[in-house]
């Protein structure tokens, strides 16, 4: 019986987890959030239906994932930030991915909110680290921009489920800024995602581990009780 259970332990453990391409977006989660600040409203909060930057930081976005369900270190291949762009602009432009150093204050629920993030509380650039730059933010309405550099191995770097991107327009000939669509932009078809592919736990697996724990204390249970003598 102990046999039996080890091994209908390990033959779980080997389908604990479902490993899947997946979508990550800031709509689906209350942790998931994105916005922008301006640095001539240092007062003002712009969480709306676009995520904007300007170069000399005059407009930084902002993204956070939630990744808590998916499980640890389990982010292989080429992970991708994908941000739909808005408008079309006829010059390019380059983009700085930042990503917010794992725990640190920026990285946290506690430190940045949509709703309340305006350029006097933001988090700075100092506790983020520069994963590349791509070019974009100015193409046909609903063309995707897809940045990959560094986001599996920063998606594996984390410990506490959550994702934080900081967007920075490094250059462009022109006053305009970079545009994308945030979660409430399109009725959340074109929200900032990540796209993935990760292990997922498989509640089902859970029950099974359970069913075969509790399987194994009965048997100890039968095995203490003494066999009938009549
Ligand atoms: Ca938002
Ligand atoms: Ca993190």
């Amino acid at each position: 019986m102990i046999s039996r259970f080890i091994l209908t332990t390990a033959v779980c453990v080997a389908c604990l987890n479902s490993v899947d391409a997946a979508i990550i977006t800031t709509a689906d989660s209350s942790n998931g959030e994105d916005s922008y600040v301006q640095q001539n409203s240092p007062g003002t909060n712009f969480n709306g239906g676009i995520i904007r930057a300007l170069p000399s930081n005059q407009q930084i976005g902002y993204l956070r994932f939630d990744i808590s369900g998916f499980v640890d270190d389990s982010f292989t291949g080429t992970s991708t930030l994908q941000l739909t762009n808005t408008n079309v602009v006829t010059h390019e432009r380059t983009i700085e991915v930042y990503g917010i150093n794992d725990g640190s204050a920026g990285d946290l629920v506690s430190a940045w909110d949509e709703t309340t993030l305006t350029a006097s509380n933001q988090p700075g650039l100092g506790a983020a680290t520069s994963l590349g730059t791509f070019f974009g933010g100015g193409f046909a309405t609903g063309t995707v921009d897809s940045f990959t550099t560094g986001i599996t191995g920063f998606l594996n770097d984390d410990t506490n489920g959550l994702a934080s991107f900081i967007l920075v327009a490094t250059s462009f000939p022109s006053a305009t800024s970079a545009e994308w669509f945030s979660k409430e932009g399109d009725s959340g078809n074109s929200a900032p995602a990540l796209a993935v592919v990760a292990a997922v736990p498989e509640p089902s697996t859970f029950a099974l581990l359970g069913l075969g724990a509790i399987g194994f204390v009965a048997h100890r249970r039968r095995r203490r009780v003494p066999e009938s003598t009549s």
